[in-house]
């Protein structure tokens, strides 16, 4: 009587263990924390659009070297800047990330292009990614959905988010 009592109460805390410990694997996984992600919608007639987020790295030396989308079967990492007043797209390999601080993709600056969308964006609609990190010799893929939205919208998002007048 009392063994089976110790022995379904093992069992409990066996399974709690086996819980907790699937849980920590599950965000110990993660290499990169990625917030805030959307994608711009499409004004009609246009097949290319662009994602924003904000990526902080959680490990050592991780890189993204590969985006893959449900909408376009091409997608680019770009660097946006301001040249002799003109706002020129430039494609990167690859985009290192420094431990611990976020990189912002926004407007204006780094974006995922995206090429030959197979169909219009609109608002409220998901667009699924898959990135892949590298970090030494390792990779991770780590899978997120972003939301389409307007640029307004993203803005008047940023703008709750982040100020309170
Ligand atoms: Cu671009």
């Amino acid at each position: 009587m009392n063994d089976f009592r110790v022995l379904k109460h093992y069992s409990v805390s066996l399974l709690m263990t086996l819980l907790l410990s699937a849980a920590t694997l599950a965000n110990a996984a993660d290499w990169v924390t990625i917030d805030n992600a959307w994608v711009r919608n499409t004004l009609p007639g246009q097949n290319v659009s662009a994602a924003y987020m904000t990526l902080t790295s959680q490990q050592k030396d991780t890189t993204l070297i590969n985006v893959k989308s449900d909408v376009t079967d091409s997608v680019e990492i770009h660097s946006m800047s301001m040249q002799n007043g003109v706002m020129k797209m430039r494609m990167l390999k690859e985009l290192p990330l420094t431990t611990g601080t976020p990189y912002k993709l926004a407007p204006g600056g780094y974006h995922l292009m995206l090429f030959d969308l197979k169909k219009p964006l609109s608002s409220g609609d998901k667009v699924n990614f898959v990135l892949t990190f590298k970090s030494g010799k390792h990779e991770q893929k780590q899978t997120l959905t972003a939301v389409v939205q307007s640029a307004d919208e993203a803005a008047q998002d940023d703008h709750g988010h982040h100020h309170h007048h």
